[in-house]
């Protein structure tokens, strides 16, 4: 009897494991701050820039009007977790999701069986303190170690039988760009272990397209040219992590996604609702699922769709409240009529200034409310870093032109309104142009309607704006409002990756923020907390 249960038993383990070899893998890449036509598919005017990013999108099937929901490194990632717009998880900012058991993609897969891990960018893509990756690691810009930590990650998933959700975050092309700083040495990784590696291929001044929102100038293109050499960077590493699947034979049960987290560090794109802000690269790879080569040009589709695709394609029931839904069926060639038109928005920047911007476009035309604005030169964000912002000022004392771009770039203006077939750099505001004056209108109700339903806090200062028409009123109502949706969120600041991959963390001592040495460990493990406060207290007396 005991002979037979053992058989048993072990054809119960054998059908288990092959059962979850069978679960599709997700492996999604991310780039930070990619500019959607930086990309050789989505027309680079660089040839042959993104080689492996083609090649992905050769395989699979590239959406031409994707749109991030935010537009800064954490909030971006905080709605690709949670299928929701910023406003309703509470990832507005650079801070853990102040509303308390919004459903994350790590929590609800992990709960379904998978192994869930993080590589990069850890820290702006954790929804929660208390977020259960299983792997959870910094990285750098070296190309071979995403190789090697996202295959030592994959090994360990099969070792436990469990499928595997794979989020690799490059920083490139981020700021610092490749060579800035270092005259074409590699630098040492911020948060990477080993050296930066160097592009595989560099880019100089004359190599590089100058977009309509920018001068074409000395400075414009050596900086530019740093951002392409970064650019191909993460190409680079895109390279690699098709190969590891390759090698791991994971091509025909695993899903690539990969997309950029918001337009690049420059005026008129990071950190703003242009088009040039929102829309982003998406290319999705699913062997058999997905005919090679396709291209979707026919709907809008958004990183909040990230979340309810993948529930979809892991048939896991879903939790709800989405803002999204699945690009599943758009996988044959279906047109939605519900994705002809997108919502995007911008709340704040990592330095905590509030720049409330909504968006509500089509492919056609942009509708933008901007409820911070005061009529002030108040803008200012990191892609005004650099030399590009710098130089437009500087040109500026002599030229009208570029003088008038940085005031509007500065001050704005309470609505703008952008044809986007003609003018995708969103250069000309046609609020007030005679001609879009129907269309304004339509898109002002749309905005009005949309802010209602979607329950979002600046509706109230939308519908003061308009139905006053006075910038007074629109200063005042966002004070109010403001002053009540400032963002406390708690901010990460682990000083160990356990934080998030060791469960009884909470229970265990917290070492200081610099690196202790074991020296220092031991004076830490001695003083009370109590000792400690003082101590603080005393260190701000000193100041
Ligand atoms: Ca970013």
């Amino acid at each position: 009897m005991r002979k037979l249960m053992k058989v048993f038993l072990s054809w119960v383990i054998f059908l288990s494991s092959v059962v979850a070899v069978e679960k599709t893998n997700f492996l999604i890449i991310t780039a930070d701050d990619m500019n959607w036509d930086s990309v050789g598919c989505y027309g680079s005017a660089i040839k042959d820039i993104t080689p492996n990013i083609d090649r992905l999108a050769g395989q699979g099937l590239r959406f031409s009007d994707a749109h991030v929901a935010s537009t800064a490194c954490y909030p971006s990632r905080s709605a690709i977790n949670t299928g929701r717009l910023p406003h309703r998880s509470g990832g507005e900012g650079f801070h853990y999701l102040r509303f308390p058991n919004i459903p994350t993609i790590p929590k609800v897969l992990k709960s379904n069986g998978y192994r869930v891990g993080i590589l990069g960018k850890v820290h702006h893509s954790t929804p929660y303190e208390n977020t259960p990756w299983d792997s959870a690691q910094e990285i750098g810009r070296n190309t071979e170690e995403f190789y090697t930590e996202s295959a030592k990650f994959i090994d360990d998933s099969k070792k436990a039988g469990k499928p595997f959700y794979l989020i690799v975050n490059s920083h490139d092309p981020h700021r610092p760009y490749y060579n800035i700083a270092s005259a074409g040495k590699p630098m040492k990784g911020r948060q990477g272990k080993v050296a930066n590696s160097h592009p595989s291929k560099v880019y100089k001044a004359s190599d590089v397209p100058i977009p309509n929102t920018l001068p074409d100038h000395p400075d414009v293109r050596r900086e530019l040219a740093c951002y392409y050499s970064s650019v191909r960077r993460f190409d680079d590493v895109v390279g690699r992590l098709l190969q590891l699947v390759k090698d791991k034979d994971l091509s025909k049960n695993t899903v690539i996604i990969f997309l950029s987290d918001h337009g690049m560090g420059m005026p008129s794109a990071k950190a703003n609702v242009y088009l040039n802000s929102t829309k982003v690269p998406f290319i999705i790879r699913w062997d058999k699922h997905i005919a090679a080569a396709s291209i979707d040009s026919k709907n809008i589709i958004s990183s909040l769709d990230i979340f309810p695709t993948i529930l979809d394609i892991a048939g896991i029931k879903s939790p709800g409240g989405f803002d999204g839904k699945s690009l599943v069926p758009l996988f044959k060639g279906a047109v939605d009529k519900d994705r002809q038109r997108i919502h995007t928005q911008f709340h704040t920047t990592s330095g905590k200034s509030y720049f409330q911007m909504r968006n509500s476009q089509t492919k056609k035309y942009a509708f933008i409310f901007n409820a911070w604005y005061n009529g002030k030169p108040t803008y200012k964000s990191s892609s005004m870093g650099g030399f590009c912002f710098k130089t437009m000022l500087e040109l500026g004392k002599k030229d009208s032109n570029w003088a008038k771009r940085c005031e509007f770039l500065l001050v704005r203006s309470p609505e703008e309104f952008y044809d986007l077939e003609k003018d995708p750099g969103c250069l000309n505001n046609l609020i007030q142009s005679a001609e879009y004056k129907n269309k304004v209108a339509e898109f002002r109700q749309e905005m009005s309607e949309w802010l209602k339903k979607s329950k979002d806090p600046m509706s109230v200062v939308f519908e003061d704006y308009i139905a006053s028409g006075s910038v007074q009123q629109l200063s005042e109502s966002f004070a109010k409002v403001h002053t009540a949706q400032k963002y406390p969120g708690k901010v990460p600041k682990p000083v160990n990756m356990d934080v998030w991959t060791d469960p009884d963390y909470k229970n265990k001592k917290r070492g200081g923020k610099k690196k202790a040495t074991s020296d220092d460990s031991e004076k830490n493990k001695k003083l009370s907390d109590e000792e400690r406060k003082k101590k603080r207290a005393e260190k701000r007396l000193k100041k």
